[in-house]
């Protein structure tokens, strides 16, 4: 990052950027942006200091699948269906890597959703706070959630205007009545159930309506490499969600009692082989290889990485070398649903199975 980066005037006008006055002299800073401004009285020399700010960083990257079921399992207060409970393979997994979170020191949540799914470009959470109930339009039976969410709206502006420099089509939802998706409810509630950090929320973009499943790899790619880049610009510790099953061929009829565990297994064994493979490449840690093949995947399993969430978190963490952390494997509905993590930090990164 240059020290004398230049921005748009309209930059220093938006109200994020807004900045105050110092009770020391000539010292101005925008606690917002982080930066520090200097205004020399004697010389008319201006300056400012943000290379001096420490770098942000991704510090953990998470595959955090979404099926409300495991929601419902858990019976949190928000939710209003009570369970048995249920899919505690993949539960007690995600319970595991949240008290791993609870152990990190990070600023906020990134989450890439399936099921916010946008066709004229990429769109971010725009408001600090999003507060209604979601109901799962499949799912009504399981999950009618209350949320109150709390954005970090500095964060997303910053990844909009990155994408938008990398030549991505680019909104912000500014719409206080909107909707937010049960992807990031549920991936955000279990890995935080606190809510205790701001998240940003970005849709996906169907570019493989339009194009390819391989033109949607590559632009997924661009936004990840944009997203860290404002990351690291933005100075904060940020744990990525990519929020998805893997193989998604799933039953069409649902069993009386959803939470009957006799009834769950995975849809069939070819999809199973795949996620399988997909598992080994992460536990060798080949992610460049495993996003080459991914196309293909997604072709024959009919993934949900299709909407392009685990290219973008690898793309933004540089293809990791090391191997994935493994938390849990489970059928929900015939799905297969992997709970994974990518821990950069090698002192910290463990063989959890
Ligand atoms: O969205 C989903 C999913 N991805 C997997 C399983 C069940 C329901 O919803
Ligand atoms: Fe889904």
């Amino acid at each position: 990052m240059g020290g004398n980066r230049t921005r748009s005037p309209g930059y220093w006008e938006s109200p994020q950027a807004t900045v105050e006055a110092c009770p020391t002299s000539r010292l101005r800073a925008s606690f917002l942006t982080n930066e520090v401004w200097y205004f020399s009285e004697r010389f008319s020399l201006d300056f400012f200091i943000s290379d001096n700010m420490p770098k942000g960083e991704i510090v953990l990257g998470c595959l955090a699948p979404h099926p409300p079921h495991v929601v419902y399992a858990e019976n949190p207060e928000q939710n209003e269906p009570v369970s048995e409970g249920g899919w505690e393979t993949l539960r007690w997994g995600y319970n595991r890597l949240a008290r791993k979170l609870k152990s990190i020191d990070y600023d906020a949540l990134v989450i890439f959703t399936p099921h916010w799914q946008t066709y004229i470009g990429t769109h971010f959470l725009g408001l600090p706070e999003f507060k209604s109930k979601s109901v799962d339009p499949v799912f009504p039976n399981i999950f009618r959630y209350n949320y109150d969410i709390k954005v970090d709206v500095d964060l997303a502006e910053k990844m909009r205007e990155k994408a938008s420099e990398h030549g991505i089509i680019t909104k912000m939802m500014r719409n206080q009545d909107f909707r937010v998706d049960y992807g990031t409810i549920t991936s955000c509630h279990m890995l935080n159930p606190d809510w205790d950090k701001p998240i940003v929320t970005i849709s996906s973009n169907r570019n493989a309506h339009y194009y390819s499943a391989e033109v949607m790899n590559e632009q997924a790619a661009a936004l990840g490499r944009a997203c860290a880049e404002a990351i690291e610009e933005s100075g904060k510790k940020v744990v990525m969600i990519s929020s998805h099953s893997l193989s998604h061929r799933h039953f069409v009829t649902e069993s009386p009692l959803p939470e009957d565990m006799s009834k769950e297994h995975i849809y069939n064994h070819s999809q199973y082989v795949w996620d399988m493979k997909l598992v080994d490449l992460m536990r060798e840690g080949k992610m460049r290889e495993l996003i080459d093949i991914l196309p293909e995947f997604t072709e024959q399993t009919i993934a949900e990485t299709e909407a392009g969430g685990l290219t973008w978190m690898m793309a933004a963490m540089g293809f990791p070398d090391y191997s994935a952390e493994i938390y849990g494997y489970q059928s929900v509905i015939g799905t297969g649903n992997l709970v994974a993590a990518w821990d950069p930090n090698s002192v910290t990164r463990e063989i959890v199975l």
